[in-house]
């Protein structure tokens, strides 16, 4: 195992000083750490591509390296600004990019990692990009990151495999101390919502406990389309449903996610039908991964989605205040519901334990149901 303080101070030794991207459960110890020891030089971005910018403007403002972290499912983010903007063949930009890699063939993980581990490795030589899996001669893997990017100008990876990093003990602090959980925000929305109402649901844990909201109360899961993967899309797929049927859709979105891929939001919304039922759970940070904060708590969520489009949006912070909302919001078109939390989770949570598409499978079933008992 490696000592992460340590590593962190190699990479500060070894110029690698600035660091941006989108944390990981596999980096969550070096999350925590950049993010306590790199007060000013240290920037969780919207998304992976934006970091790999941010790090590119970072090198061409100081001749310095950044450094950008990302799960390997936010490859796909950074594809087009490592090919259109810090390539070789473009401004050949240095970087050092670390890499969670989950899915790592071999290993046991969730569906959505499975082809991304698989790929991971082969994207990077595909990307022209040099990687080494990261390991306990990370003094010497830094070294020769340092003095190959000083000598091409390209980026370089590191690959880091499951449990790589020591616990780092500092800076554990809540990201807020709202009463509520989102666990029980969830339980509010389920128990307000009928049989012919269907949930579009967020990555992470937000959809996992759904699907055990949903076993407790001895219901199916036909009614919820669980999306593991996709960060940030869930508004869109939720769209998509919501235009060609007449029943309630809820995307039910996370703030992190919500950031990611902001814009796909207010297309959304431009776009909606009035059975797109739109609720952001807000805990201020990217709780799934290990509780890193994000912009949502500095920003005016609620002026935001009324510039989308949405004509009224209401904020809730316990379960009375959901109920009524989800009422308000069920009679009326264009409502978003914001639901403050707390930034906790059940350490005993577990995960779906039916497939994806044995899950999209019930789902379609369950809409198509209901265009029939429509057309009788
Ligand atoms: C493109 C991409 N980047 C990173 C991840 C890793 N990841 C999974 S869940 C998550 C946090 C999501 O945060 P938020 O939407 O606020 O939901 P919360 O976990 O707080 O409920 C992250 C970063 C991912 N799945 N996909």
């Amino acid at each position: 195992m490696i000592d992460t303080k340590a590593f962190y101070e190699t990479l500060i030794n070894n110029d690698f000083d600035y660091f941006a991207g989108v944390p990981d459960s596999l980096l969550k110890e070096f999350c925590l750490c950049v993010n306590t020891l790199s007060k000013e030089n240290h920037i969780i971005t919207a998304n992976e591509g934006n970091a790999v910018a941010l790090a590119s403007g970072y090198n061409i403002a100081t001749s310095k390296y950044g450094v950008v972290y990302m799960q390997n499912s936010g490859l796909g983010n950074a594809v087009n600004p490592l090919l259109s903007l810090s390539d070789e063949k473009v401004y050949k930009i240095p970087m050092l990019l670390i890499i969670g890699y989950r899915g790592e063939p071999g290993t046991k993980d969730e569906p959505q990692h499975i082809k991304q581990g698989e790929l991971t490795l082969p994207l990077l030589d595909t990307l022209g990009i040099k990687y080494m899996i990261l390991c306990e001669n990370y003094m010497q893997q830094i070294k020769y990151c340092r003095d190959y990017v000083a000598e091409t100008s390209r980026p370089i990876a590191l690959v880091v495999r499951k449990d790589s990093f020591s616990k780092f003990e500092e800076g554990r602090n809540r990201a807020n101390t709202n009463a509520l959980s989102r666990e029980e925000a969830l339980a509010a929305i389920i128990e307000s919502l009928n049989d012919n109402d269907f949930i579009v649901s967020t990555t992470g844990k937000t959809s996992r406990e759904i699907f055990e909201i949903r076993e407790k109360n001895n219901e199916g899961h036909a009614n919820d389309f669980l999306t593991v993967g996709s960060m940030g899309h869930t508004s869109s797929l939720a769209l998509g449903i919501s235009r060609s049927t007449d029943k309630n859709i809820y995307c039910i979105d996370g703030d992190g996610a919500f950031i990611m891929h902001m814009g796909g939001l207010a297309v959304a919304v431009q776009n909606a039908p009035d059975n797109f039922k739109y609720i952001l759970i807000n805990n201020g940070c990217h709780e799934s991964v290990g509780g890193q904060p994000t912009i949502a708590y500095d920003i005016d969520i609620p002026k935001i989605l009324s510039g989308f489009g949405f004509k009224k949006v209401l904020v809730a912070d316990c379960k009375e205040a959901i109920v009524s909302a989800l009422k308000e919001q069920q009679e009326a078109g264009k409502v978003a519901i914001v639901i403050n939390v707390n930034s906790d989770s059940r350490k005993d949570l577990r995960r779906p334990t039916t497939t994806p598409i044995y899950n999209k499978e019930q789902f379609m079933k369950k809409i198509a149901s209901t265009y029939e008992s429509t057309n009788i």
